[in-house]
């Protein structure tokens, strides 16, 4: 009774206030936000900016100053000022003012609505557009939808808002190996994070089932290596339902996808995962594998799970063309961070192939109680891709087994198979990004009646369960200085369709969104899934996504 009397005054503030919504329902949840007197007019506001603003940022001021004279219906000016700052310290400002303020931490901002004006200030691009997409939902749902609507209640409340994230990496994963998306599919996927204000797409470009980005030195990696034979039916590992599947992304898509990223403040981490998972390469150069000289022994596989078939890392063959190919994908991503993988590599065939045993030899790697021989050489691969990256201004990150033996200092640690990993790496002083299976594997279910969701590849991971994740548990407080970031990871084994990725993404990216960014202080369930109810479903709508509409 208690909860349905919260729930229903807090349904009355959202909707029935002097104006505007008298207190802004805002996910990510800002660091603090403070209610005062009175609503601000936005309909036809002048925008002002400071002239020292860099040109893009002012770009992007513009954008949305146009955007909102188009759906509120009245124009709203764009001037830039010299000498704004000044005042706006001074309150000698009115309408809309953007000024920097060099002070506030990376990616922050604040915003101040008084009934005369709304200051925003920040010191990034990024901290601006985070201004922005909190105004955004500060304002009728109807601004994220194209159809004028004057009508609308154009009004924000006054407040005092100050906000910064809690994590400075903040991602989300796609898989386009085992499925591929559009380049139209994969805006939308990055339109959802920026209303989130996330600033990562983790995109795993190659994988067993297929490889997906063109390489000018190995053109047979997409000739070939893009293109499987058929796919498994549902869970039959044994099944294969005949079709051919495939494609990759050209040059240009890949440039219009890390551009389109750029502009809602996204960075793209392309990750070549290595020296496992990588079947499709070898049905490309088989040359490069473990299996000898038989004729073509590998194919791009056609079934989930884990294949035994991985790179012969002892050829020299081998590594230079590893290295080519994160070389050419390195010069395409403007992206600092770099994945390479390195999950799932099974020593099965490097137990017995020759020059992996040769190069074990030469290099005088050992079985000892941490680590096999076979382990010690996938360090060597790891160590050398990643001075190989360092050497073009790259940083290297891997999934959690990249841990096992001896990891090289600067590599950032990927944390999958639960936080173990990411714990282990901290306490080492790696960086690390959270992306625990439990709570960050957005292809699991997300409901408990599994009959009334499409297949999904196991596990159960409702709403609840990831906005209740804590990356820095079990750490103390100089340790949890290493986890730089939290991500949820999307694998597309059994998701083909761009409507079925928008369900498994939504809404859990938006209660992973205050994992990412909210400190724990702020975060509250129950506050998230009324905002889902009446405000974050309506976004979704307006915007056509696919969403699972419970939430457990
Ligand atoms: C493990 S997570 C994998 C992926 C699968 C995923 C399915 C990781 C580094 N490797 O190859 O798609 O499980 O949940």
């Amino acid at each position: 009774m208690k909860r349905l009397l919260c729930i229903i005054s807090a349904a009355l503030l959202a909707t029935c206030s002097f104006g505007a919504r008298s207190v802004p329902d805002i996910i990510p949840a800002p660091k603090s936000m403070e209610l005062t007197k009175g609503s601000f007019k936005v309909r036809g506001a002048a925008f002002n900016c400071e002239n020292t603003v860099d040109a893009r940022i002012q770009n992007d001021i513009m954008a949305f100053a146009d955007h909102l004279a188009l759906i509120s219906g009245k124009n709203n000016s764009f001037t830039t000022t010299v000498g704004l700052r000044a005042n706006c310290d001074k309150a000698k400002v009115s309408g809309f003012a953007f000024v920097p303020e060099e002070s506030l931490p990376a990616e922050g901002y604040r915003i101040s609505v008084t009934p005369k004006a709304v200051v925003v200030r920040a010191s990034s691009r990024n901290g601006f557009l985070y201004a922005i997409a909190t105004l955004k939902q500060m304002l009728p749902v109807a601004i994220y939808g194209k159809e004028p609507s004057p009508k609308e209640d154009w009004n924000i409340a006054c407040c005092e808002i100050v906000d910064e994230p809690r994590f400075g990496y903040r991602g989300m994963h796609l898989d386009c190996s085992r499925h591929m998306f559009s380049v139209e599919q994969i805006k939308r996927y990055l339109d959802a994070m920026a209303i989130y204000k996330m600033n990562r797409l983790h995109w795993h470009l190659t994988d067993d089932q297929g490889w997906r980005i063109e390489i000018a030195k190995y053109p047979r990696l997409t000739e070939v290596g893009a293109y499987r034979k058929g796919t498994q039916i549902a869970k039959d590992r044994t099944s294969n339902d005949g079709v051919r599947y495939g494609g990759y992304y050209t040059r240009s898509q890949i440039d219009e996808i890390i551009a389109y990223a750029d502009k809602l403040g996204i960075t793209i981490v392309p990750e070549i995962d290595l020296p496992g998972h990588m079947q499709a390469a070898l049905a490309a150069y088989p040359e490069l594998g473990c299996a000898g000289s038989e004729p073509q022994p590998y194919e791009v596989w056609c079934r989930w799970g884990i294949s035994k078939q991985v790179l012969s890392v002892g050829k020299e063959e081998t590594m230079r063309f590893l290295e080519d190919v994160v070389g050419e994908v390195a010069d395409i991503f403007p992206s600092e961070y770099f994945h390479i993988g390195g999950d799932e590599c099974p020593r099965d065939e490097w137990q017995k192939d020759p020059a992996c045993q040769a190069k074990i030899k030469e290099l005088g790697l050992v079985s000892d109680s941490e680590a096999s021989a076979e382990d010690r050489l996938q360090n060597y691969v790891t160590n050398r891709i990643q001075k190989y990256l360092s050497g073009k201004g790259k940083r290297v990150i891997g999934w959690d087994e990249v841990l096992k033996g001896e990891l090289g200092e600067g590599a950032t640690v990927m944390s999958w198979r639960g936080s173990k990993g990411g714990i282990e790496a901290a306490k080492k002083g790696f960086d690390v990004i959270m992306t625990a299976n439990k709570f960050m594997y957005f292809d699991y279910y997300q409901l408990q009646d599994k009959d009334i969701q499409p297949l999904a590849i196991g596990g159960y991971l409702p709403f609840s369960k990831v906005y209740s994740f804590d990356p820095t548990e079990g750490l103390n407080a100089s340790e949890a200085k290493f986890i730089k970031g939290v991500q949820a990871n999307l694998w597309t084994e059994y998701i083909a369709t761009g409507e079925h990725l928008e369900y498994m993404m939504l809404p859990r990216a938006i209660a992973l969104s205050e994992v990412q960014w909210c400190q724990p202080s702020r975060k509250d369930l129950e506050r998230a899934k009324s905002s889902m109810a009446e405000h974050q479903s309506r976004i979704l709508d307006i915007l056509g996504y696919n969403y699972c509409k419970t939430i457990e």
